[in-house]
């Protein structure tokens, strides 16, 4: 480097307000200087002067009106009844002719599950210990076994984990879905920032960076080449999920079938909220615009409140599943068009205060949601779904949302599919656990394990030291 273009590099970052990533260029050996000049090449020094405006920006203007959405609910009337049979019917034929892509986001770096390495890797199968990514790839492989058509994952992570995340599906010959019909990509990292708006620091030759939060995904989806893969493919639709909840069913017909039917852009699945302290986001419309009400947005008395029927007014709790319409993704992401607002995550970072020395530094990471594009949303499906069903992720080491409350959930699932079906249950385990395992390709709900009892060739059942594996 001349020392006209080092001053230039300088002066830049000095106005920008980040001279202190220059501060120590004299100590670097060669190896650091040109690492630091690779950083300093990635960053985009507008969008840091972004990123320090909202840091100083007062917090986000609290809505003044809350209302809950229209919900296609779980007791339904006999019209809803047949609209819902008309819609698994037309979500069949969709996923048939594969007009539907599936997404999954795992670009997280799971630091509250303290994993080292991608998420997916963890093991979730209570017999068979299958990890995550080869629980959702059973789910696609069920979905091609019984509507037909092809499957195409787009798997999104991000530069922390997508070395990994590529060499685990290799290392599992892409369980069985074929390497042509995974599409990798990445989302963007941002610089996370001290209290100054100052970038921090791992090193003195490297930056902090972190994922730009699930919001980064409609972003990838464009800048990594994957809607015109999918529009190549004849994909219509966008099956979204996260790789924490091994409970999510990606090609669900009736979903589908409704968000299609409603000629929604972007739709979502929800649980119930029967617990007003459950901290999970509702969805809901803030001032008149349909979102994800985080849990400490909703004022107390909203959150407490009873509808006629005795239950929560706001309990559409919010599963981060959605289908999205590839069409929509176009529009918003075109000419730099998608403006999902920052949200702040304060965390101590692990890095180099500003005179470099090493410790816990006070900062912000940003991150966008991918929710928050539900507000441009011209039509929106809720599909209200049973928690027991659907919804058990895995996000912390212990207490709730644990490997542990997952695997209770994942065996009195199939506990129930057994009894729906008059067979009897493995004993349970001292802790209280079924030691059972049903393969999503052989039935994902008590209807479909039934009909595959009823079968021709039944069941098989492998019944080994970790207990029963129906597969
Ligand atoms: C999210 C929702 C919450 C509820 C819950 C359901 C937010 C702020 N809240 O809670 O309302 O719906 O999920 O499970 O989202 N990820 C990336 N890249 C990123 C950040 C996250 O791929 O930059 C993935 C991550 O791998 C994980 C998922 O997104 O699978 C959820 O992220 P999280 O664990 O940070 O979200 P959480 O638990 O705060």
């Amino acid at each position: 480097m001349t020392p006209e273009s080092k001053s230039y590099l300088a002066a830049a970052l000095e106005a920008a307000g980040q001279g202190h990533l220059m501060g120590t260029w004299s100590d670097l050996t060669d190896g650091e200087r040109t690492n630091l000049l690779t950083a300093l090449e990635g960053l985009d020094l507008e969008q840091v002067q972004r990123l320090r405006e909202r840091l100083r920006a007062p917090n986000d203007h609290a809505a003044k009106s809350f209302e809950p959405p229209l919900t296609f609910p779980l007791e339904r009337s006999a019209e809803q009844a047949a609209q819902a049979e008309h819609a698994s019917a037309l979500g069949k034929r969709l996923l048939r002719e594969n007009r539907v892509g599936f997404v999954l986001v795992a670009g997280g770096q799971g630091s509250r599950l303290g994993v080292d390495g991608p998420k997916g890797m963890v093991g979730v199968g209570p017999v068979s210990g299958l990890s995550l990514f080869g629980w959702h790839a059973a789910r696609l492989s069920a979905a091609q076994q019984r509507h037909g058509g092809n499957i195409t994952w787009f798997v999104m992570t991000s530069s922390s984990n997508d070395g990994a995340t590529r060499a685990f599906f290799e290392e599992q010959d892409f369980f069985g879905l074929g390497q042509q019909n995974v599409h990798f990509f990445t989302q963007e990292m941002l610089p996370a920032l001290d209290q100054e708006g100052r970038i921090v620091r791992t090193a003195s030759d490297a930056l902090f960076l972190a994922p730009n939060g699930h919001g980064g995904t409609l972003a990838a989806l464009r800048s990594e080449g994957m809607l015109d893969v999918a529009a190549g493919l004849g994909i219509e639709q966008f099956s979204y999920f996260q790789v924490d909840n091994p409970l999510v069913r990606p090609a669900d017909p009736l979903f589908l079938g409704l968000h299609a039917l409603a000629d929604a852009d972007m739709s979502s699945k929800v649980v119930t909220k029967n617990d007003p302290a459950e901290k999970v986001g509702v969805l809901g419309l803030a001032d008149g615009k349909l979102g994800c009400i985080e849990y400490s947005d909703l004022p107390e008395d909203l959150r407490t409140e009873k509808d006629g029927g005795g239950q929560l007014r706001f309990r559409a709790g919010n599963i981060a599943v959605h289908m999205i319409r590839r069409d929509f993704v176009e529009k918003l992401t075109k000419d730099g068009l998608l403006d999902l607002p920052w949200h702040l995550a304060q965390k101590n970072l692990k890095g180099l205060d500003v005179q470099g020395n090493p410790g816990e530094v006070p900062g912000v990471k940003f991150e966008t949601f991918v929710f928050d594009a539900l507000g441009a949303a011209a039509n929106s499906v809720t599909l209200e779904v049973r928690r027991e069903g659907e919804f058990s992720p895995v996000k912390n080491a212990e207490g709730p949302d644990s490997p542990s409350t997952c695997r209770l959930a994942l065996t009195e699932s199939f506990g129930h599919m057994l009894q729906a079906a008059g067979l009897d249950l493995p004993e349970r385990d001292q802790d209280g656990t079924l030691p059972l395992e049903v393969d999503p390709r052989v039935a994902e709900d008590e209807s479909e394990f039934c009909a595959a009892n009823e079968s021709a060739g039944g069941l098989e059942v492998l019944k080994g030291e970790h207990g029963w594996l129906y597969r």
